[in-house]
């Protein structure tokens, strides 16, 4: 069956080969200044001097080549092309220290990949957590030959996303930071809506739209409907979908949806497409903060344009289908027999730093010294050997072609949507399941777990994804095939939880890497001038690949007998001593940040690093 795909996709592929057009973007990458929701001017990342960055739209077949060179001047960057599976291409992928090294202030690197999938898209950087700084974008491949290519008249793409005023760089340290204990994740300034707010957007009576709509938020999910019209879905992050009605959507962060919504024929009205941001992911909501925001089909331009005024409840109607429900178009069946099953849990803790990190069973993702890839082909026979790409990448080696199933549980009380780089994968069980119980997770009750001996019965037909939401205190279950080598990240696309740690590495036949990759001079380049090795384990080690001596780590687990409180604590009385303060114990943090600040200490102010040395707290 297989086989008989793959045959089929390169019968088309021949005969579309004359078509096939080569799109080549030279990109500059710039600061530039930006105020897109009126309220605030900001530097955002924009390219040729242009911000919001240029959409890519290509047909199915078709090569991009893109020659992004960094003209930061003061920050590293890198691509990554969200959804795109790059076989036999893996070193486009775009992750820094994952498929390649970050590219510095002044260097160049070439993507160069062909485009075989169908269905919408984002591109958006993948070093150093920019991309909230305005650096995505979407990606959109048309397919004349889908299954509704007849069923529409017309296209419009709109992206959804969460706004910060702050430069990430600024926000980082106040995240990351004793002062934040909990991980409590920084509040968006405003929610966008196509990197805009309360637009309209004309439309034609009685024509029918695929709208694609994409979730490019760093953090806050969003619901979307559409003032008296239905939507019917068609496509789920690239995968066909057999159309299904729906009133409402929720994007998790990274998830993309295309819609058919046909018009009215009447031009008296114009209708509401409403984005109410998920206020649950948000631990304080500030007074200014507007959650809802109406932008509009406009019908005609003299007709009014009303703000639509809709609750978003508990009650039942705001969660109209479960994404898990959908049914792929293509019929591929549930991947059998798993060969590798991975029992996986998130907790969030403080470790010994006093600072709040994210773990997948216990492990809180570390870059390495060598970009992941780089090791699998420098690494010879080793590289089938997970101890070579260190013990704080999380790296599970996958053989060609296996299935393998994730269980993912959350012992969290916040959501993480999931990403698999290279692949798509079939969703099988989550608890508890869309619905009102969804994010209602109670502090203190026990965690659901899945029983593999007693679950409700996985779906023949298995909607797959690239990107899924796990819920608070619940657990999902997916499986992919492994028959894409390379090296594939999987993490949670909350910026904030990835910078927590909350991701972990499949390195997938790498054998068959070695075969199709070598390093190109262009990529030693960029490893040169970032100061990055490009070959050896992930110490940077190229004598004994086993010998993992000086490797990245993340801070040390609080010692037993030290409850989180007591670390804390205990970080502040060094504070306090340093610089003479007493009795801080009466205040919260949050009080004492504040306090200090107050009494002129909050410049200058010691605190402590990661590396146990006291310097200066950046206010
Ligand atoms: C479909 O799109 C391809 C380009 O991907 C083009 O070559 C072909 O002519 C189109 N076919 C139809 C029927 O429009
Ligand atoms: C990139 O843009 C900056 C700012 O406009 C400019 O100074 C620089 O020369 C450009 N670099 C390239 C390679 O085009
Ligand atoms: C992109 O890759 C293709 C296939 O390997 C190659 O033929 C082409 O020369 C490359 N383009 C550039 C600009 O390097
Ligand atoms: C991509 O498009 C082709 C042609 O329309 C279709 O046969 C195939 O199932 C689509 N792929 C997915 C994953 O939906
Ligand atoms: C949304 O923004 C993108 C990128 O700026 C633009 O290309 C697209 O046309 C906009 N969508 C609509 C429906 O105007
Ligand atoms: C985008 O994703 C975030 C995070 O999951 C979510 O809170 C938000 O509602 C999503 N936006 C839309 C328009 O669905
Ligand atoms: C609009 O008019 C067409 C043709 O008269 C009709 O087929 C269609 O059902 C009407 N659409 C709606 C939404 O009423
Ligand atoms: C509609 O809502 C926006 C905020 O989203 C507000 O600024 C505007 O005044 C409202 N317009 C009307 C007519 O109420
Ligand atoms: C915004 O949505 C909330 C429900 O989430 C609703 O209570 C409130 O009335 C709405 N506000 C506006 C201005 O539409
Ligand atoms: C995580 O660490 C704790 C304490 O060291 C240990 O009890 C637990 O078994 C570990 N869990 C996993 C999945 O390794
Ligand atoms: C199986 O799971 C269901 C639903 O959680 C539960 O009601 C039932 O008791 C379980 N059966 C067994 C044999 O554990
Ligand atoms: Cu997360």
């Amino acid at each position: 069956m297989r086989n008989f795909l793959v045959g089929l996709g390169g019968f088309q592929l021949l005969l579309g080969v004359s078509q096939a057009v080569t799109h080549t973007f030279d990109w500059n990458v710039t600061w530039v200044t930006a105020n897109p929701d009126g309220l605030a001017d900001r530097k955002v990342i924009g390219i040729n001097n242009q911000w919001p960055l240029p959409l890519v739209d290509v047909n199915k077949g078709d090569r991009v080549v893109v020659n992004m060179h960094n003209g930061l001047g003061d920050k590293s960057t890198s691509i990554h092309w969200h959804g795109m599976y790059q076989e036999d291409t893996n070193d486009m992928d775009g992750p820094s220290m994952v498929t390649q090294c970050p590219v510095p202030p002044g260097s160049s690197y070439l993507y160069n990949f062909t485009v075989n999938q169908n269905g919408t898209y984002w591109y958006h950087c993948h070093t150093d957590y920019c991309y909230p700084d305005g650096y995505r974008a979407p990606f959109i491949v048309h397919d004349n030959e889908s299954y509704f290519a007849d069923s529409f008249d017309d296209e419009m793409v709109f992206s959804m996303s969460d706004w910060y005023h702050e430069l990430m760089e600024d926000i980082k340290p106040e995240f990351m930071s004793l002062y934040n204990p909990t991980g409590a994740e920084p509040i968006p300034g405003s929610f966008l809506f196509n990197n805009s707010i309360s637009q309209s957007y004309p439309v034609q009576a009685g024509k029918t739209y695929l709208i694609r709509l994409i979730n490019i938020s760093a953090f806050v999910g969003q619901y979307f409907w559409i003032e008296d019209h239905t939507m019917r879905v068609v496509e789920i992050d690239g995968v066909y979908v057999d159309e299904t009605e729906a009133d409402k959507l929720y994007l998790s962060v990274a998830q993309r949806y295309s819609v058919l919504v046909t018009m009215k024929n009447s031009t008296e009205k114009n209708y509401g497409m409403v984005m109410v941001a998920d206020s649950s992911l948000l631990d304080t909501i500030p007074s200014d903060l507007l959650l809802n925001q109406t932008n509009w089909l406009e019908y005609s331009s003299t007709a009014a344009h009303d703000n639509v005024t809709m609750p978003v409840d508990d009650s039942s109607d705001i969660y109209p289908f479960d994404d898990i429900t959908l049914v792929p178009y293509d019929r591929v069946e549930l991947y059998e027999n798993p060969t590798k099953t991975l029992e996986l849990t998130v907790i969030m803790e403080n470790l010994d730093n006093g600072e709040g990190y994210a773990l997948l069973n216990n492990i809180s993702y570390t870059a390495p010294k060598v970009p992941t890839l780089y090791t699998v082909q420098s690494a010879g026979d080793l590289a089938t050997d997970a101890t070579v790409y260190g013990d704080y990448t999380h790296t599970v080696v996958l053989e060609k072609d296996e299935i393998v199933e994730i269980i993912l549980s959350n012992q969290d009380t916040g959501t993480h949507p999931f990403h698999l780089h290279g692949h798509n994968f079939q969703l099988l069980d989550r608890y508890p399941a869309w619905g009102a119980d969804f994010f209602d997770y109670d502090a203190g009750t026990t965690f659901a777990t899945f029983d593999a001996d007693n679950h409700t019965a996985f779906p023949t037909y298995p909607a797959r994804r690239d990107t899924f939401v796990l819920p608070p205190g619940g657990y999902f279950v997916i499986r992919f095939k492994a028959d894409n080598p390379g090296v594939w990240f999987f993490h949670c696309h909350i910026d904030w939880h990835l910078m927590q740690g909350l991701a972990m590495t499949f390195v997938e036949a790498p054998l068959e890497i070695q075969e199709e990759l070598s390093i190109t001079t262009n990529q030693r380049d960029v490893c040169e001038a970032a100061g990055v090795a490009w070959e050896g384990n992930a110490a940077a080690n190229t004598e004994d690949y086993t010998d993992l001596k000086g490797q990245n780590k993340p801070p040390g687990f609080i010692p037993p007998g030290f409850t989180t409180r007591g670390i804390v604590a205990l970080v502040f009385s060094v504070i306090s001593a340093v610089i003479g303060m007493i009795a801080i114990t009466i205040y919260g943090v949050s009080d004492l940040k504040f306090t200090m600040t107050e009494v002129g200490l909050g410049d200058g102010a010691t605190t402590v690093t990661p590396e146990g040395e006291v310097s200066a707290y950046r206010d």
